[in-house]
């Protein structure tokens, strides 16, 4: 019936073979390492068996979605993007890697895919939108769209990595700069990145609100007193992290103290320790209540409305939009973490933490096998705890109203 079964049947069984394969999660020392040797021909052995399996993992977990999902044109045609690179990485299977034509192509190919990827997380977000127009999302839905959501933008980016990687030092693209081994910075400044993201921050916040609120940054280098803190790391994860951090600080904070000429600054506390390099935004921004924290994190909740027809693009520093999930997956990719601590009526703490040692920051990646599937096939969410919900009385939660315990009488009087 589906136009697309025949193309699926003959690739399906290359995506059922290679998403048995475990994804090989590599540290940031490995990229590195491996950088500095500068080996095209291993890499291209590793690339083209590695993304298959990357790649095949994710789609299995696609197509695990629920069927109202699935059906929504965006996300079909993401769906549709992810069979073509996949079927073009499976070319190169037999390829002989002493070819320089063939090493020549393998680059190309994978600037190509990552363009026609460029558009992933835009799309998909409209793919759930327009299930949001079109359904009544049930609450098992949600969770399992959020769970898929965190997996399949964590898979997509660590293969950016890798292309990136791997574009940056055997194609034309250039290092943003020479110190950098493709997009790592084996010395990346971190309170410089905390300036870079503030300043753009500052500079769309002062546009949009025509004021903006200082940085106060305050730096502890526990192992080596008075030393800039560094660490080996991918400088443009970091500062997308952190300036996604800032928009929602001094958003914040500008809306808090509408009339005032002097805003609070934003404190940035810096710490390197043995393990953890940690970084704490705190601004005055009147915080949100603890009933709504929950939302900050959920793809369904910051999915906006699409703006109209007529409509103005959305204002800078509008909406959470994906930043923040995303943030966080940047965060988590390297086993670092992004956690928000929020005092309603006063203000709200981001924390950013980073692991230390390059040899400890290994890719946290998403793998497709039972206990995955589980998730999108369990029934989530028995009512084992009591509802905070006070009123009105029922026998819900799935007991019928003989099961319910007869009140012990004529106990004290
Ligand atoms: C807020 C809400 C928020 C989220 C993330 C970072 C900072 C802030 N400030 O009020």
């Amino acid at each position: 019936m589906k136009v697309t079964k025949p193309l699926f049947d003959s690739i399906g069984k290359f995506v059922d073979y290679y998403s048995r394969f475990n994804p090989s999660p590599l540290s940031i020392k490995k990229f590195i390492d491996f950088g500095r040797k500068k080996c095209e021909k291993t890499s291209f052995v590793f690339l083209r068996k590695e993304l298959a399996v990357r790649l095949a993992n994710i789609m299995q977990e696609i197509n695990l979605l629920p069927e109202n999902l699935l059906r929504m044109p965006s996300v079909a045609l993401v769906q549709s993007w992810y069979r073509s690179s996949f079927e073009e990485i499976l070319k190169f299977g037999k390829a002989d890697e002493n070819e320089k034509k063939v090493l020549e192509d393998f680059c190309e190919k994978l600037i190509r895919i990552r363009n026609r990827h460029s558009g992933v997380v835009q799309t998909m977000a409209n793919g759930v939108l327009e299930l949001k127009e079109t359904h009544r999302v049930e609450q098992h839905t949600e969770h399992s769209i959020q769970y898929f959501l965190n997996r399949f933008y964590m898979s997509r980016i660590s293969i950016r990595m890798l292309i990136n990687q791997h574009a940056l030092l055997f194609g034309s693209d250039m290092p943003s700069h020479p110190r950098h081994i493709g997009c790592v910075d084996p010395n990346c400044d971190v309170s410089a990145v905390i300036r870079d993201a503030f300043e753009n921050a500052k500079f769309l916040c002062d546009q949009y609100y025509l004021a903006s609120p200082g940085l106060r940054l305050e730096q502890f280098n526990t192992p080596q007193p008075g030393a800039p803190i560094s660490v080996v790391y991918v400088p443009s994860h970091l500062y997308h992290i952190l300036f996604e951090l800032f928009k929602n600080a001094m958003r914040a904070v500008v809306e808090n103290y509408p009339e005032a000429e002097a805003l609070p600054p934003i404190n940035v506390l810096l710490v390197n320790g043995n393990e953890d390099i940690t970084i704490k935004m705190s601004d005055r921004g009147g915080g949100i209540k603890r009933s709504l924290s929950h939302l900050l994190f959920q793809y369904m909740y910051s999915t906006a409305p699409r703006p109209s027809v007529s409509g103005i693009s959305s204002a800078p520093l509008a909406g959470y939009g994906y930043g923040l999930p995303l943030s966080r997956l940047y965060a988590r990719y390297f086993h670092g973490d992004l956690i928000v601590n929020s005092y309603e009526g006063y203000g709200t703490d981001a924390l950013v933490y980073l692991k230390v040692l390059s040899s400890e920051a290994n890719e946290l990646l998403p793998v497709f096998n039972k206990t995955s599937t589980k998730h999108y096939k369990a029934v989530i969410g028995s009512h084992d705890w009591s509802s905070s919900i006070v009123s009105p009385p029922s026998n819900a939660q799935g007991k019928t109203s003989t099961e319910q315990p007869v009140e012990p009488v004529g106990i004290g009087n």
